[in-house]
């Protein structure tokens, strides 16, 4: 209904949202989170929350006929993906010209469905890319209370060593090795404990059954089981769900409205409704925040907003590519869906990558050892509006992930040469050998101290702030939600002592 205000509002509820929502409720401030996708806590008819990989259903994928899986063939077959219902589904893919984005569509955002992986930046490399933060306060203060709050722990090395789930990993490790390149286990939120319960066959499966994009049924400490359920455990935070923000206005008071869409589970429009606060957070991730305040600053609403919104957006480096193992070193019919190890070639001189042993768990020998590389690609790419249809468009052309193959190239070649083997060309169709044209990790469009003040807060309008990854200038060397979430309890924290008064 109009005339419904709250002091804050946070808009989705991935890792910058929850981290705002929490800070927010335990100051006292009576807050609303807004989250375009749904609460993902019953189960359906087949006693689940969410669907597997092997055969997913309408439970998959935000509103598509079919699902769109990061890898859509094996031997050039289009085995991998099935006809779905229309249904607000947990994975989106989003498709611009020449990259498309994997993000997760619900409560908990990207911690829904993405792996897990929990990796703090070198500090290094994290004072090159963010220079004006102040690093002593993210790696003493707010890395470790990210951590801590994110429930991130690391696989027992025994239990590695052993498993049959790990011997994909193995595989790649001892070949990664035979290179002379270096691993690193992964801390991940997935609950190791909870793991080893699975092979024992004393819990239910989950990474162990091959959960992971769709969802993991248990073991995942998702930001709903984490930041969020503490930020509803203040009593000040309110969650609705199936609501997306379209628009945003500031009134002459300096209060901001948003026009709020009400979908039901075919789509279809319930409602559209108007919600006013004081203080608004913008947490709906690189394409949602970026996409909102474009569209308030080039119709007009908020015109103060700074020229530089939509600049320095990047896909993290991320380049996918699978080798082909011989016949004598298989890589498992027993896949667990969580990575636990990487290769670290982030020193190399001229090809810094840091690449994921990615698991492939399709319930059959593969013979495949597949890698997700994040690599340090200076290009940059940015949004805009078409004005014609008023719809998120991304600059970035395909040739702009060139720099990012040659490094993942240059060292899956070292893998290959070591191990005479050679790349599978089936797995992304128009035999390619690497995957340049979708990411995992979209970051920046609305990069910190430059479309914002030191703390996320927007050029131009008070009381507007940008809390998620839209902050960070498109590549961070590692996979990102650490960082993300850091970041937030960072800016957050300085808002709140400067900025809002608790009601
Ligand atoms: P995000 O988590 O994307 O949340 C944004 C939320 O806002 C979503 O729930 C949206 O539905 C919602 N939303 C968007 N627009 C609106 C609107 N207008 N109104 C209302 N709600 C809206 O934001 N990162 C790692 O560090 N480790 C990993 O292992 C890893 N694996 C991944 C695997 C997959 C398959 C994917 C897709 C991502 C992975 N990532 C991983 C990336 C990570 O999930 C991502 O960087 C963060 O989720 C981004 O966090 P944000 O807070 O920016």
């Amino acid at each position: 209904a109009s005339g419904d205000s709250f002091p804050a509002v946070v808009v989705g509820s991935g890792y910058g949202a929850s981290v705002a929502a929490l800070r927010l409720g335990e100051a006292g401030v009576n807050t609303l989170v807004l989250e375009m996708g749904r609460l993902w806590d019953e189960a359906a008819a087949d006693g689940r929350i969410f669907c597997d990989m092997i055969n997913p259903d309408r439970r998959s994928m935000w509103f598509k006929d079919r699902t769109e899986a990061p890898l859509d063939s094996l031997l050039w077959l289009d085995i991998v993906n099935r006809d779905i219902e229309r249904y607000p589904g947990v994975l989106d893919r989003v498709h611009f010209g020449e990259m498309s984005v994997y993000v997760g569509r619900g409560v908990g955002g990207g911690s829904l469905v993405n792996g897990g992986m929990a990796v703090t930046p070198a500090r290094g490399h994290f004072e090159k890319v963010l220079p004006g933060v102040d690093s002593g306060e993210m790696y003493g203060t707010y890395f470790p209370r990210a951590r801590a709050m994110l429930g991130v722990n690391s696989i027992d090395t025994d239990y590695f060593g052993d498993s049959d789930y790990y011997r994909f990993a193995r595989l790649a490790r001892d070949q990664a090795h035979n290179a002379g390149l270096s691993t690193v286990y992964v801390p991940n939120v997935y609950d190791f404990g909870y793991m080893e319960r699975e092979e024992r066959g004393d819990a239910a499966k989950s990474a162990l059954a091959g959960e992971v994009i769709y969802g993991n049924n248990h073991g995942k400490r998702s930001l709903d089981k984490s930041y969020l359920a503490a930020a509803l455990g203040t009593g000040k935070v309110t969650l609705r769900t199936m609501r997306q923000v379209e628009r945003i206005e500031q009134g002459a008071d300096g209060g901001y409205t948003l026009t709020v869409k009400e979908i039901d589970e075919n789509g279809s429009v319930v409602a559209r409704t108007e919600v006013s606060c004081t203080h608004l957070f913008l947490g709906a991730g690189s394409l949602g925040t970026t996409e909102l305040l474009l569209r308030a600053r080039d119709t007009g609403a908020l015109p103060g907003l700074s020229p530089d919104l939509g600049t320095g957006w990047g896909p993290n480096g991320n380049i996918m590519a699978g080798r082909a193992n011989h016949p004598w070193n298989p890589t498992g019919s027993k896949q667990s869906s969580i990575p636990v190890l990487a290769i670290d070639d982030w020193n190399h001189p001229a090809h810094p990558v840091f690449a994921e042993i990615a698991p492939l768990p399709a319930g059959i020998e593969t013979g495949i050892s597949l890698y997700l590389a994040i690599t340090d690609n200076p290009e940059r790419g940015s949004f805009s509006l078409d004005p014609a249809t008023g719809e998120l468009r991304l600059d970035w052309r395909r040739e702009q992930n060139a720099p990012a193959v040659t490094a993942a190239k240059s060292l899956l070649d070292r893998v290959n040469r070591a191990n005479r083997t050679e790349y599978r060309y089936d797995l992304f169709g128009d035999d390619r050998a690497f995957a340049d044209d979708f990411c995992y990790h979209p970051l920046g469009g609305c990069p910190l101290g430059v479309a914002t003040d030191g703390y996320g807060r927007l050029r131009g309008h008070r009381n507007l702030y940008a809390v998620d990854s839209s902050l960070i200038p498109g590549s961070i060397g590692v996979n990102p939600f650490v960082t993300i979430t850091a970041l937030a309890e960072r800016n957050v924290a300085r808002v709140l002592a400067e900025d809002v008064v608790p009601g």
